[in-house]
């Protein structure tokens, strides 16, 4: 197969930096060299890759947009680039960086306290500590206003009880983020691996994002210390404040995948001669799939490229980013589903990536807000009537 370049069909090349060109060429010869080889026994396996991780840290893969703390403080947009690469590898892999950075060091760098921050910060950057976040829960997935996880106070902090399902990296972690009631309110708190009455058991049987680990947390009488409270956030908005960030690298991260499956798509079509020995790539319903993909991976670059220009001046808004998510999202499961199609036979093997993203952009495009949510966020902006509920 020819060497990976993603689409480039309105020259949005012209329009990156070059410190973010560089970035995302040095991404780009890690998912080449090291990711890919390794995605399809892993995806067999339902194994997530560990021997990758300590290369996150190398490249500054995790906390990237952080300054300090041994973070890279990379732009918005270099960092958008990097989640587009490492979710050509496999969204699994995009995944597991959201978490550690927008989930779990983002939380401890806005809501931490100073003694958080360098107690944590570091040894995430440098993948000495891996985290997970914990937000939903059996019956509070799209509504997470509605956990049932408490928190209550006891003599030197905080007694937490409740279960979180779903959770990215959770059997993984030595960390949790962890949201839940305090006297009403909902607060974070750090919970440590090893606390006693802190549990964790793996989800298996996924059909999708089989190279992420996916658990469930447990919480029976877990008694942590009062310093791993988040002091300076309440309320709901602390895990939206995170979930805002997290769907921002998600928006940019599934035209990764899409791209990927648009070049199987494209090589698969030149080199697959059908009938009468022409090529697919020259029978017009092939083309017309080919051209929807140009088309909306094309839009959703442009989307995401000003979406990260408007981060960059502090003003990006929450229902801004619903609209990435959506649209991105749901354009990449469309590429992924018409390019497996567009490989036959072919399209349902894991020799071919296309089928594993088609089955991972299912999860993406219900994680961090199902499709449906972002729809409704952004009826209630524009209109101003909330019809959640
Ligand atoms: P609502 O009354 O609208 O808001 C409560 C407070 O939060 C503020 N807010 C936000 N702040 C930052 N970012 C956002 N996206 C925000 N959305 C709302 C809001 O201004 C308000 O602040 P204040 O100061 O007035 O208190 O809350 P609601 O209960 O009506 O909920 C709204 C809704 C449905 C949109 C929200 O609950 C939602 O987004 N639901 C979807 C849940 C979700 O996305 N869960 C994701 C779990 S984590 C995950 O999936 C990780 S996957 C990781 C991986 O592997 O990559
Ligand atoms: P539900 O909320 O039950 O939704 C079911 C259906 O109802 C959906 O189609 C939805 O769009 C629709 N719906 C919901 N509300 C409305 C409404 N008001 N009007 C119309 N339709 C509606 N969570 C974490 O906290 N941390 C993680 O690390 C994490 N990782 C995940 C990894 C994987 C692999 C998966 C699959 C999920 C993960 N999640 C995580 C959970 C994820 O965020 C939730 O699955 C998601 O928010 C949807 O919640 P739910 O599954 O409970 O579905």
């Amino acid at each position: 197969m020819a060497a990976y370049e993603s689409l480039n069909y309105m020259n949005i090349d012209s329009l990156f930096t070059d410190e973010e060109l560089l970035v995302r060429q040095s991404v780009r010869d890690f998912v080449t060299s090291k990711v890919e080889p390794l995605m399809m026994a892993a995806n067999r396996e339902e194994r997530f890759p560990m021997e990758l991780v300590p290369q996150f840290a190398e490249l500054g893969l995790l906390g990237s947009t952080i300054k300090g703390y041994g973070c890279a403080g990379l732009s918005h947009v270099a960092y958008g680039l990097v989640m587009q690469e490492l979710e050509r590898g496999d969204s699994g892999v995009r995944s597991f960086c959201s978490v550690q950075g927008s989930l779990v060091m983002y939380p401890i760098h806005t809501y931490g306290s100073d003694k958080q921050k360098e107690k944590y910060l570091p040894k995430l950057a440098s993948a000495q500590l891996i985290g997970c976040f914990g937000l939903t829960e059996p019956d509070a997935g799209s509504n997470p206003g509605s956990m049932q996880t408490r928190a209550e106070k006891v003599a030197g902090g905080y007694k937490l009880n409740g279960n979180k399902m779903w959770i990215t990296n959770g059997c993984l972690a030595d960390i949790a983020i962890v949201w839940a009631r305090l006297d009403g309110k909902v607060r974070g708190f750090i919970v440590e691996k090893g606390t006693p009455g802190f549990t964790t058991t793996t989800m298996k049987g996924k059909f999708s994002l089989r190279v992420s680990v996916t658990s469930e947390l447990h919480f029976q009488e877990c008694v942590i210390p009062e310093e791993n409270i988040l002091p300076n956030v309440e309320g709901l908005k602390g895990p939206l404040g995170c979930l805002t960030q997290a769907r921002y690298g998600i928006a940019w991260g599934v035209l990764g995948a899409a791209n990927a499956c648009y070049h199987a798509a494209l090589q698969y079509a030149k080199n697959r001669t059908i009938f009468d020995g022409k090529p697919l790539a020259g029978h017009q319903l092939a083309q017309a799939k080919l051209v929807k993909m140009v088309q909306e991976i094309t839009k959703g670059q442009l989307l995401v490229l000003q979406m990260g220009r408007i981060k960059e001046t502090g003003t990006l808004h929450p229902h801004q980013v619903s609209l990435g998510k959506m649209n991105n999202c749901k354009i990449a499961l469309e590429t992924a589903r018409e390019a497996r199609d567009m490989l036959g036979g072919n399209g349902i093997i894991d020799e071919y990536p296309v089928i594993r993203h088609m089955m991972n952009l299912e999860t993406v495009n219900t994680y961090e807000g199902t499709e449906d949510i972002h729809r409704l966020v952004i009826g209630e902006n524009i209109t101003g009537i909330s019809a959640f509920r």
